[in-house]
């Protein structure tokens, strides 16, 4: 069965040393395989029976380096991703154009150039840039733009502020502290409130047919889904339905990282099975153990080719198969 993944991720030397990026303290050195877009990530695709992988820049890809140099590096980023990684595999790649949002016009102007001019199917944003959540006014345009483009914005977590990480992370043994702020569990959190910042300030209400998809099983708001109906949509905001009726209609979420029966079906309860994508999270996840989990989920034949390819080819806008 056909599969795609969404969130995957590949870095460039340029990127790396542009950013300062250091992972090579992760479990399992995926330092070792993000610049790798030839044999070994394709051989390793292949052990795992995955068809395509939609690639993204690394977090927090440009976004925190000056305007001057982000604008630059993300066009240079997003030409050389679809007219030399995608062109040379094109059965194999495809990709998320990288977005200078500190500089939200230049942001914008960039999708549009990505999806229009070089085919790219969306763009992935890391979380708030330099503390700025996307529901801030200033990104009502590239929100707009990418809804008026018909594609999806994947939003992934990014590193925190050093506010943040002095108030929740400090003081902790060895690496607990950069685990935590990150993929332990900072992120997560991060993420979903980031999505409930949105829909609180009304950005879905003001943009109808803007879609956002995270990754993670959906950054715990499954297990808050009640909860935020409980309260926050009790209190005085102008949206125009519970928290939980935004989970349902603008956002979809794939399996990135998370290969856990439990908080799948709570997470397929909450958004909707066919809400659900399959991904990885390559190189930080094992595509092996991802495909050893996903074969063995009970689901119906239907429901596999959902979320193994169908359901993305719909969101992505790639031709059904
Ligand atoms: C990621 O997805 O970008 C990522 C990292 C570092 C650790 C884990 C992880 O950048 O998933
Ligand atoms: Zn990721």
């Amino acid at each position: 069965m056909r599969t795609i993944a969404l969130e995957e991720h590949y870095g460039t030397p340029e990127l790396l040393a542009a950013t300062g990026l250091d992972v090579s303290w992760l479990p399992g050195r995926p330092d070792q395989r993000l610049c790798d877009l030839g044999d070994d990530r394709l051989r390793r695709m292949d052990d795992a029976g995955i068809d395509v992988q939609v690639l993204s820049a690394v977090t927090p890809a440009v976004q925190e380096l000056p305007a001057d140099r982000a604008i630059p590096l993300a066009q240079s980023l997003n030409t050389e991703l679809a007219e030399s990684i995608i062109a040379g595999t094109p059965d194999r790649f495809s990709g998320f154009a990288t977005l200078p949002t500190g500089d939200p016009e230049a942001a914008s102007r960039e999708l549009e150039r990505s999806v229009r001019e070089l085919g790219l199917l969306g763009a992935m944003i890391h979380g708030a840039t330099g503390g700025v959540f996307l529901d801030d006014p200033r990104y009502e345009g590239l929100l707009r733009t990418a809804a008026d483009l018909d594609v999806p914005i994947y939003l992934h977590p990014e590193y925190p502020t050093d506010t943040i990480r002095t108030a929740y992370y400090s003081g902790l043994p060895g690496s607990v502290g950069p685990a935590l702020e990150t993929a332990g569990m900072g992120w997560h959190f991060e993420i979903g409130l980031h999505i409930v910042r949105m829909i609180t300030q009304g950005v879905f209400d003001r943009i109808p047919g803007l879609r956002i998809i995270i990754g993670h099983l959906g950054e715990g708001l499954p297990f808050y889904s009640q909860r935020l109906d409980d309260f926050v949509s009790a209190l005085d905001t102008d949206i125009a339905h519970p928290v939980s009726w935004y989970l349902r209609n603008h956002i979809w979420e794939t399996t990135s990282g998370f290969f856990y029966d439990g908080p799948f079906t709570l997470a397929a309860e909450t958004f909707g099975l066919d809400r659900m994508m399959f991904s990885v999270d390559y190189p930080f996840s094992d595509n092996t153990r991802a495909r050893e989990w996903f074969d063995r989920l009970d689901l119906s034949e239907t429901d596999r080719a959902a979320i193994s390819h169908s359901t993305a080819e719909a969101v992505l806008g790639l031709p059904s198969t």
